[in-house]
């Protein structure tokens, strides 16, 4: 898929301050710092679309990106991580819950996994819960320029081996902000269900 323009359009609080619009929606997921907002950058072949930082918890807003006129990118806020006085403990945002459990335009949440880490079971328990919701999802590994494609694709099928047994395998992608890998066949990926979505509709 070609993208010819995009822009930013607006950062929400909560589902209730979303845009009403209703072009097809693709979420990004994950855990603080797994390189969301890297990636939607990298998507969208702009280097400071989205806020980047080193230190995790970057992101705290819903931030809507329309693409081509025609369908948005979402950055969310990570999971996993929050600043409480000089505490840090594990959350989930309850209102990314919110939008994701309830924006009725969107097609598909990616959820981020470190490439370099065992399957932590933060990820597991979210992936639980968003099978719930009913909205389609799809797995993206990052980072992958930090080790070799042996140790990726190994963690990979660690990952896979512990989802629960007897689900369909979900779609495997893998990217780097870095080498770039990954921005094409995520393309693809938005575009097949953007094509997906269009047929059930019509
Ligand atoms: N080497 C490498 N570093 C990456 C990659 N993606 C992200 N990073 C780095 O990881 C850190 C976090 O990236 P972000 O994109 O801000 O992560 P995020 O998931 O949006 O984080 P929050 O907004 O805090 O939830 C930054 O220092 C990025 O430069 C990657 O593919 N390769
Ligand atoms: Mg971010």
């Amino acid at each position: 898929m070609k993208i010819v323009s995009v822009e930013f359009e607006v950062s929400a609080p909560e589902l209730r301050a979303c845009p009403a619009w209703a072009l097809p929606e693709f979420a990004f997921i994950g855990r603080s710092n797994v390189g969301k907002s890297s990636l939607i950058n990298l998507l969208a072949a702009r280097r400071d679309l989205a806020k980047v930082s080193d230190l995790p918890g970057k992101t705290k807003l819903i931030n809507f990106f329309v693409v081509n006129g025609a369908w948005s990118l979402v950055d969310l806020p990570g999971y996993g991580y929050a600043e409480v006085g000089r505490q840090r403990r594990m959350e989930f945002n309850t209102a990314v819950a919110d939008y994701l459990a309830g924006r009725r335009n969107l097609r598909g949440v990616y959820v981020l996994i470190d490439s370099r880490l065992p399957p932590q079971a933060i990820d597991l328990d979210f992936l639980q819960w968003l099978e719930g919701t009913g909205v389609p999802w799809g797995l993206i590994f990052t980072k992958t320029d930090k080790q070799s494609d042996a140790k990726t694709a190994s963690a990979i099928a660690q990952f896979l081996a512990a989802l629960p047994a007897g689900r369909a395998v979900p779609e495997v992608l893998r990217s780097s902000s870095e080498t770039k890998r990954g921005r094409g066949e995520i393309l693809a990926s938005i575009g097949r269900r953007l094509a997906e979505a269009g047929r059930a509709a019509g």
